[in-house]
């Protein structure tokens, strides 16, 4: 990992600024400082490496975007999505942790929160002093959240919340979690749950071939009395949590450019290396078509995902464009990963190499934040106007 290069091949680099760069580059020392010696391990033992939080908080991954004032880093979308591309490159289970926290956590509670819950919130936020987790997904609402059933009550001076999220990032080690229920009215609105409030459990989902440096659980509310002081106010609908996925599905766009770099990178130095009849595996007409499809498609994916940054910075992004680049640049990923796998024969499926742990994580990361399927009807629903979900 130490000789990791990062491919560059239609100098992007001099689209970015010098924050941009700094940003990235403190945040790739981080991951191969602190992530990538314990990220196999950490894998095999199926354990989100807690160790890492402090240096998540320090290097700017917990609200990248989010107003300094609030204890965000204040950085624009460009340097949200190096700084997910980069820890990415060390493991989508640690990116998951950092998207969570910054657009499924933070965002919400800056966007559609009071003043006292920013305040309440947003620096331990920050300072990985507190982790969050998102509970939009049920047993049986997935890529359907409009059908949830956890529901609300309210109760006069609390709510009664009652149901279960499932397979939600951090669950079993949060502090907090964001939760989308449904008032008597059947309208969808956010809840700030809190470790500790009676009937509320996490459970952990176990057996995981996938993603399994990141804990992943349930949510299971059992008549928990909520305060009302934790409804946040500011919007309500489905939109209101879609409006994170928005934000959370742009930084995938990005942090699977990072997974992908890394498999090519080491694919492409193995070829040259490894030698099998005499000569380098690199010199061999079929590996080569492998390595340039492969660059080929990082660069495209790296065109997208700045145009879209530079589109989100203007403000003009549409959830639309940035389901394309989440699509588009995770199927790339995952591409790139299986072909590597094979660039490296047998030792590709060992974890002397990062590749094949790539390969499992990046089979969550196209499911989750709406599945490849539903991003492709979300393009389709765009250019024809008809729903097809
Ligand atoms: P539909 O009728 O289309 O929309 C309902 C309302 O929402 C508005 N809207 C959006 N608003 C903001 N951002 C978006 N991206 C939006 N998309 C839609 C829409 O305008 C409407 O507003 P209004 O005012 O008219 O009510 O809703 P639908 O029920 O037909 O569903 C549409 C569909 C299928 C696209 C949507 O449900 C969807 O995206 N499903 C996928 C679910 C999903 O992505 N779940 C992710 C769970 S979180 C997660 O996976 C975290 S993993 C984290 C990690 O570890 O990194
Ligand atoms: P389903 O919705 O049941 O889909 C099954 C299959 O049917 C898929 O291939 C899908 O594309 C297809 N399909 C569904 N509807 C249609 C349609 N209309 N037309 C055609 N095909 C369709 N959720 C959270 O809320 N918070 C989290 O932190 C979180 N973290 C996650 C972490 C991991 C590791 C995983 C695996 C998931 C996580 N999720 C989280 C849940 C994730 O968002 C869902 O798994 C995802 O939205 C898909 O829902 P589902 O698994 O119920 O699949």
């Amino acid at each position: 990992p130490d000789l990791f290069q990062a491919p560059d091949y239609y100098n992007l680099d001099e689209l970015l600024t010098d924050e941009h760069k700094m940003v990235r580059d403190a945040t790739r020392e981080f991951v191969k400082r602190e992530v990538s010696p314990i990220i196999e391990q950490a894998a095999q033992d199926a354990k989100f490496p807690k160790q890492l939080i402090n240096g998540l908080a320090e290097i700017g991954a917990f609200g990248p975007y989010i107003p300094e004032e609030y204890g965000g880093a204040g950085l624009d979308q460009i340097s949200y999505g190096l700084i997910m591309q980069e820890i990415e490159r060390g493991d989508s289970g640690i990116r998951s942790t950092a998207s969570v926290q910054s657009s499924l956590v933070m965002y919400p509670i800056f966007k559609y929160g009071t003043e006292e819950q920013k305040e309440k919130f947003l620096p331990k936020l920050a300072s990985g002093e507190m982790i969050g987790c998102f509970g939009l997904t049920e047993p049986d609402h997935g890529s359907n959240p409009g059908g949830m059933t956890t529901n609300f009550k309210d109760k006069g001076d609390h709510y009664l919340l009652n149901g279960a999220k499932m397979w939600i990032s951090n669950s079993p080690f949060a502090d907090i979690a964001i939760v989308w229920a449904k008032n008597e009215e059947g309208r969808i609105h956010g809840l700030i749950v809190e470790r500790g409030m009676e009937g509320f459990s996490t459970p952990e989902t176990h057996n995981k071939w996938s993603l399994r440096a990141s804990a992943t659980g349930e949510l299971i509310f059992d008549n928990v009395k909520v305060p009302k002081a934790n409804l946040m106010p500011g919007k309500s609908g489905l939109g209101a949590p879609l409006g994170c996925l928005d934000s959370a599905r742009y930084g995938i766009a990005w942090g699977a450019i990072g997974a992908a770099m890394d498999c090519y990178d080491t694919a492409l130095r193995y070829s040259k290396e490894r030698e099998q009849f005499g000569v380098p595996i690199a010199s061999k007409q079929l590996q080569q078509k492998k390595l340039a499809e492969m660059i080929t498609e990082i660069t495209k994916a790296q065109l997208m995902a700045w145009r879209l940054g530079t589109l989100r910075n203007e403000g003009k992004a549409t959830s639309a464009q940035i389901s394309m680049a989440k699509r588009n640049n995770v199927e790339m990923a995952i591409n790139i990963a299986r072909e590597a796998r094979q660039i490296l024969g047998g030792m590709g499926i060992t974890g002397e190499y990062s590749i094949m742990r790539h390969m499992m994580n990046l089979e969550s990361v196209i499911t989750y934040e709406g599945t490849h399927d539903i991003h492709l009807l979300i393009t389709g629903l765009d250019i024809t106007g008809h729903a097809a979900f």
